[in-house]
């Protein structure tokens, strides 16, 4: 069977979801200009008979009250990763086909999850619970009338159509809503006196390819119910990057470095649990006015240590003229190969070979000890410069007041966990605030005597109870003086 996911008025959701004053309202996703057309409406606005593509202009004389917000693709684009990750739980056969829309294959997976419906109805909630949106879901065993299926009961509808309903969907199915049937075909379309899928079966092949042309034939196939285009997943990843938002804009290059070292970890970890090894290197920088530069390096030789890749990205770094403070900073690596893959061999002895092999057997460690306890557990000294300073405020005084910035990594963007994390907060008794950040996880800053903060971290590693928390970063930074309570940010 083949599951159909599409988010109900997606971008108009998300906006809604954020600014709840927008609920239940009439608004618009669009540009301001006389120009803009609606990119997308909210169901309120859909009552008004406005649509995507319908110039603005006419969309506010439908709807004189109409809410028009400019909307944000990055934003969007984040909520959708995270959607997409929801799939994946699911099947491992999952096709994106647009922002807010994907393909799921899911033979084999019903002993894990259940038949068809169930599947549908745990997509569903799990998508609802991390995200606060809805999605409609199309199941069916072909492609094309999945498609069809998820936008037959919309919004927040589950229409599945089993494999001996299938004659009669196609019989009744319009055909103006077959996937490819444009305007221009439908006027043809008319005159052949052809309204429902079902209509092209009174004709034969070679005809309907000569009026037409290739779609003539797929509309053939297509009404004897066979639809050959498989659910494509592109599985291969094309680069692995760890970055951070930071709590403030900072300018000093060692803390650059300590940033970059922590991400080099991370990558690392994450290459050489896939038994990768990588010939590309590339950092990100975002200054605090938001502009951005990306530097790589093809890499001398291939490696997966963690220290190569944090020499990389050092040295890229160092070439970074500073004028600015930074507000992000990214390790990022592409150009895999599996470890096991035969390597073009350096004519030349490597001098670094003895090296690149100690390090190894440090990452070694350090990734068994992470697997087991968490990978917050083992950082490099130059990590935490002056022995972990959390440690040395505890061997001083417990209750003394410290802060740390926490990045916490895995399925945590949702509203749940920051409602969670703020509820457990206050019932610590720790001031700071929960925030996402635009890659997926989420930052906080957790203020409070140390025996508070280690609750709270331990909190985190816990998770929420709808989470899937993967790791927990944590590192001392200044007491903000001015913080009172503990605060969601957005
Ligand atoms: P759709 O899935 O077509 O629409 P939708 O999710 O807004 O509403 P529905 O409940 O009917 O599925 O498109 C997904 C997003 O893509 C949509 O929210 C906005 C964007 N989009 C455009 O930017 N321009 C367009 O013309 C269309 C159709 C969509
Ligand atoms: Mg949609």
């Amino acid at each position: 069977m083949i599951l159909h996911v599409d988010m109900d008025a997606f971008f108009a959701s998300v906006e809604q979801r954020d600014n709840p004053t927008l609920k239940g309202k009439p608004i618009v996703v669009s540009g301001h200009s006389k120009r803009s057309v609606v990119s997308t409406a909210s169901y309120e606005a859909r009552k008004f008979g406005i649509h995507s593509a319908m110039p603005v202009f006419q969309a506010k004389q439908r709807c004189p009250h109409l809410i028009i917000l400019p909307g944000s693709r990055h934003k969007y684009a984040m909520d959708s990763k995270r959607i997409m990750a929801i799939l994946r739980e699911f099947s491992p056969m999952v096709e994106p086909v647009s922002i807010d829309e994907a393909y799921l294959d899911i033979r084999g997976c019903e002993k894990l999850f259940g038949p068809p419906r169930t599947i549908a109805g745990k997509i569903k909630t799990a998508i609802f619970n991390e995200l606060a949106l809805t999605c409609s879901i199309g199941i069916a065993p072909v492609r094309f009338l999945a498609k069809i299926a998820s936008d037959m009961d919309k919004p927040a509808g589950v229409t599945f159509i089993p494999r001996d309903k299938v004659e009669e969907v196609i019989n009744t199915l319009p055909i103006q809503k077959v996937p490819g049937v444009g305007r221009k075909a439908m006027a043809l379309m008319a005159s052949l006196q052809i309204n429902t899928l079902g209509d092209i079966r009174k004709f034969d092949r070679s005809l309907l390819t000569r009026k037409f042309g290739k779609m003539g034939s797929r509309l053939y196939q297509l009404a004897l119910g066979i639809d050959d285009t498989a659910v494509e997943t592109t599985s291969v990843r094309k680069s692995i990057s760890s970055e951070t938002t930071l709590a403030e804009d900072i300018s000093d290059p060692a803390q650059v470095r300590t940033i970059l070292l922590a991400h080099a970890q991370r990558v690392g970890r994450d290459l050489r649990k896939k038994e990768w090894v990588c010939r590309h290197v590339s950092i990100k920088i975002k200054f605090s006015d938001f502009t951005q530069i990306t530097r790589g390096k093809k890499t001398p030789s291939w490696i997966s240590s963690s220290n190569a890749v944090f020499d990389e990205a050092v040295a890229l770094f160092d070439k970074v003229i500073l004028k600015k403070k930074i507000r992000l900073i990214g390790v990022g690596v592409s150009d895999f190969q599996h470890k096991s893959e035969p390597v073009q061999m350096s004519l030349l002895p490597d001098p670094d070979e003895n090296f690149e092999k100690q390090w190894k057997n440090v990452d070694h460690a350090v990734d068994s000890i992470s697997q087991k306890f968490g990978s917050d557990v083992v950082k490099k000294a130059s990590l935490n410069p002056s022995g972990s300073k959390l440690n040395q405020t505890r061997r001083k005084k417990m209750t003394d007041k410290s802060a740390v910035s926490v990045r916490i990594t895995g399925r945590v963007q949702g509203v749940f966990f920051r409602a969670e994390t703020q509820k457990a907060a206050q019932s610590i008794q720790v001031e700071g605030y929960v925030k996402n950040l635009a890659d997926g996880s989420v930052q906080a800053l957790f203020q409070g005597n140390c025996d508070q903060i280690e609750k709270m971290l331990a909190w985190c590693r816990d998770g929420a109870p709808l989470s899937k928390v993967q790791g927990v970063d944590s590192q001392p930074v200044a007491i903000q003086p001015e913080m009172k309570g503990f605060q969601i940010r957005y």
